[in-house]
């Protein structure tokens, strides 16, 4: 089973952490560090197919639910990503339902949807061993698209209403540029469009996701009711440690 579906049924916050490093060996330390999901990013980290295969194997072993966000909600991304055996797909920049659906319909081979076949070939289906692949893939997707525009706002109850779109997750940083507030996702007009944001996408009933900058603000969102939280990047650890490190190091003057 999914474990973050597993997590939305069980109504267990689930605490993820942004992957931007886009390697196998850093992405296993991470997935035995205690999260519940982590989130590989193929829009702003520069993966490749194969190296998001690389993390999905490295990660494999652990129990962590490894999502990914492909470039777009693109079909030819998602088939892609979906082959290599991402079970659960964090799509950018969603605005309107017929998007959703378009993206779900993405996830789903005929007559579901559209994605392209393949099973004898692909990780997914244990490269043929799973019989049961295409008839029963959708099952154990989670699909989970992203609030970040001024226009997806407006759309909230409609796209959460399309079937098969699992939860939602407001992007902050996206939210506050579109909202005429780039690089500020603090400013109150965007903390206002995110509480908003987060009571219509419960009232909805689907679960709501979002990115915090730290364990305080994490733990506040999830006090507030988002269902799942990502908390910090590999790569603001790394390069906050390292900074960190040199400074208190070197000698004074
Ligand atoms: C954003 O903040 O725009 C994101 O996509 C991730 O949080
Ligand atoms: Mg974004």
């Amino acid at each position: 089973m999914n474990r973050l579906k597993q997590a939305f049924l069980e109504k267990r916050p689930a605490i993820g952490l942004w992957q931007g490093l886009a390697t196998p060996y850093t992405a296993e330390i991470c997935a035995g560090a205690g999260y519940d999901w982590l989130m590989f990013d193929g829009e702003h980290s520069p993966n490749t197919l194969q190296t998001l295969l690389a993390q999905l194997q490295a990660v494999a072993p652990y129990p962590v639910e490894a999502v990914a966000r492909p470039p777009a909600g693109d079909p030819v991304y998602i088939k892609q990503y979906l082959d290599i055996g991402v079970r659960s797909l964090l799509v950018p920049m969603v605005d309107t339902a017929a998007q959703a659906k378009h993206i779900v319909a993405s996830t789903r081979f005929p007559p579901r949807g559209i994605r392209g076949v393949a099973s004898a070939t692909s990780r997914a289906a244990g490269f043929g061993a799973n019989a049961k692949y295409l008839a029963e893939a959708h099952e154990d997707l989670c699909v989970i698209t992203q609030i970040e525009s001024r226009g997806a706002l407006t759309e909230i109850e409609a796209i959460a209403a399309v079937e098969g779109v699992d939860a939602l997750f407001i992007g902050p940083a996206d939210l506050a540029g579109s909202l005429g507030h780039l690089g500020n996702p603090a400013h109150p007009d965007v903390k206002a469009a995110i509480e908003d944001a987060l009571a219509r996408i419960i009232r909805a009933g689907k679960p709501c996701g979002i990115f915090a900058r730290d364990a305080d603000q994490a733990r506040a969102y999830f006090a507030a009711g988002f269902s799942f939280v990502s908390v910090g990047t590999d790569v603001g650890l790394l390069a906050h440690g390292a900074r960190d490190l040199a400074a208190r190091a070197r000698p004074k003057p």
